[in-house]
């Protein structure tokens, strides 16, 4: 069998922001902090605070059953996603701005991986042996006043498993696995000094976890929620006895293992159960069909050659027997990815029941034109420079060359009234030259807007649909792409000047290209619903994101075999209740 190696150098925080949704809310009001306060989209709840799952209240709940429950429930329309985007930025450049590198990584809106190895290397050469107890973790090693005290003898916070007393020898050796221990310690301090600043300076909590994997440190910050953290204990190999991270990965059901896919969790739990299997992890239905790691592991000839038999075909990666085979040992030597603010695309769109004229088309483009040029000055716009430097005009941190229409026709009916759905997958799109205007902060997201739509958008509309009569839509998508990256604080740079990069972008692209059935390969999205006019309002950002799922499963996204959406794994619960829900 592959020996599975683990790399247990590093030291990985990993933060969660307790229902965020209801956080961001909360702060805006704090007078809701005391009240059963829950999220909605469409007629389901996307989140709630914790008071209101002290009253039985959950996520992904309809709010029908909710009101039921708890008559007294405050309820909030969260569709509209521009406060939650702007306070998670904001969170992540906090937590960012600890490091002493760029290794902070965004999953989806409340979650950071942070690798602070450095950090802990540093301090562990700064450690008095003899007087652990009164440590000092340096947080700038430029100045050496920085920091705060700590007692290195014993880890801040929760344990897994429970730790009593201090768990280093009472000898001074520190190594091999006591160095392991010594090296978490510091990094359950360095957590639990983050959180409260987190608290105290933002009024966010979150829930973390420490270990040496992204995989360790979001399972075991689960462990304790909310408002907590987790240290993942050694012993980490089974050298001395069994080691903690069997004992951990063992209990989970292997769809809640991240980085084993819907697809995949569902074909391992029919190979042990010699049965098709229904478990829903998010929903926790059909339990009887829950399978844990502990059993996949051990089951006689299970190794990677056997996962690959089960999980292996078209479109499986080669080294998937490996990969999961690895994460049912809790193995993850993933990097956590360095930051990138920037997105790779930002894409705005709608769906509809049906636009047929023209002029309906027109009036979305606008809107959606207006949300895709909000968006942009607010992700790609450097405000700290322009705040902390006084600078008249804010920096644009990156510019996209390309801008993309994409349409979706939807099905024609059927003699029965009937709609074929798969018919409606197929997305056609048109891409072009972003034009300058767009760029242009003297005039209003709306005005911008309306001449990015005459200009630009309502050509490309006309190319994509070159007939008057263009059936009935079912989705509008427009997408700014190909980022460029400006150059970083070089005034004289020529990544500053807009002009010159328009110059270089009209060689590169030539003509605009017809795409036909183009699956978008986003990472990441958002989903909500705009309820009162029935219509799918989904905004799309790239970002820096750890696939949630195999290579078999589409990356942190499913497509949604109803409406032909890409839904992101965590919100996709939600969206088959959607279509659930009468209207
Ligand atoms: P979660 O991390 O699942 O939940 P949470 O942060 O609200 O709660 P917890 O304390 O358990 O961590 O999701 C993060 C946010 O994403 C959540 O606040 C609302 C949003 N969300 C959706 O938009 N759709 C969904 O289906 C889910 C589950 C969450
Ligand atoms: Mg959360």
């Amino acid at each position: 069998m592959a020996a599975l190696r683990r790399d247990d150098n590093r030291v990985i925080i990993h933060f969660d922001y307790d229902c965020f949704y209801a956080s961001v809310l909360e702060a805006e009001n704090p007078a809701l902090k005391s009240l059963p306060l829950a999220v909605q989209q469409k007629q389901i709840i996307v989140t709630c605070n914790y008071e209101a799952r002290r009253r039985g209240l959950r996520k992904l709940q309809l709010i029908k059953e909710a009101k039921q429950i708890c008559p007294d429930v405050v309820i909030i329309l969260g569709e509209d996603l521009t406060k939650f985007r702007d306070v998670s930025k904001s969170l992540y450049c906090f937590l960012k701005s600890f490091l002493w590198t760029q290794k902070a990584e965004r999953l989806g809106f409340d979650e950071v991986f942070l690798d602070v190895t450095e950090m802990i290397d540093y301090n562990m050469s700064l450690l008095n042996r003899h007087d652990l107890a009164h440590s000092f973790f340096c947080l700038d090693k430029r100045d050496p006043a920085i920091g705060f005290q700590f007692d290195a003898t014993s880890y801040c916070g929760l344990t897994y498993p429970e730790t009593i007393g201090s768990p280093l020898p009472r000898n001074t050796a520190v190594d091999g696995q006591h160095n392991l221990v010594q090296r978490l310690i510091l990094g359950s301090h360095l957590a639990h000094y983050m959180r409260s600043r987190l608290d105290n300076e933002h009024g966010y909590t979150a829930t973390v976890g420490i270990s040496t994997s992204k995989l360790l440190a979001k399972l075991v910050g689960n462990v304790n929620k909310p408002n907590n953290q987790t240290t993942l204990v050694p012993p980490y190999s089974n050298s001395e006895g069994m080691s903690n991270v069997n004992r951990f990965i063992d209990d989970h059901e292997i769809g809640k293992i991240p980085g084993i896919g819907f697809k995949s969790a569902r074909k391992i739990r029919t190979y042990i159960l010699h049965r098709e299997a229904t478990f829903e992890p998010y929903t926790e239905r059909n339990v009887d069909d829950q399978v844990k790691v502990r059993e996949v592991r051990l089951t006689p000839t299970m190794g990677p050659p056997k996962l690959l038999d089960i999980l292996g075909g078209h479109g499986a990666s080669r080294d998937i027997g490996f990969q999961i085979w690895n994460l049912l040992n809790g193995v993850d030597n993933s990097e956590v990815l360095e930051a990138r603010i920037v997105p790779t695309q930002i894409s705005i769109e709608d769906s509809y029941k049906g636009l047929e004229q023209f002029e309906d088309v027109k009036k979305q483009l606008n809107l959606l034109a207006a949300s895709l040029i909000k968006r942009v000055r607010t992700d790609l716009l450097d405000e700290q420079d322009h705040d902390t430097k006084g600078n008249d005009t804010p920096r644009w941190t990156a510019l996209p060359r390309t801008l993309r229409l994409s349409t979706r026709r939807r099905s024609p009916k059927n003699a029965d009234g009937s709609r074929d759905y798969s018919y409606a997958n197929g997305r056609t799109s048109r891409s072009g030259p972003v034009p300058k205007f767009m760029f242009s902060l003297a005039e209003s997201a709306e005005a911008v807007a309306e001449k990015l739509v005459d200009d630009s958008l309502v050509s490309m509309f006309r190319k994509l649909h070159p007939d008057k009569s263009f059936g009935e839509l079912s989705l509008i998508n427009v997408a700014v792409t190909n980022m460029v990256e400006t150059a970083g604080d070089d005034k004289q740079s020529s990544g500053r000047d807009i002009g010159k990069m328009f110059k270089q972008q009209g060689s590169s692209i030539a003509s605009a290209v017809v795409e036909t059935n183009r699956l978008d390969d986003q990472v990441y999205q958002d989903s909500t619903s705009r309820n009162a006019a029935n219509v799918t309002v989904t905004t799309q950002i790239d970002n820096t994101e750890w696939e949630e799922s195999d290579e078999e499963d589409v990356p942190s996204a499913q497509l949604c075999d109803v409406c032909g959406s890409h839904i992101p794994v965590f919100a996709f619960g939600a969206h088959a209740l959607y279509h659930a829900v009468p209207d």
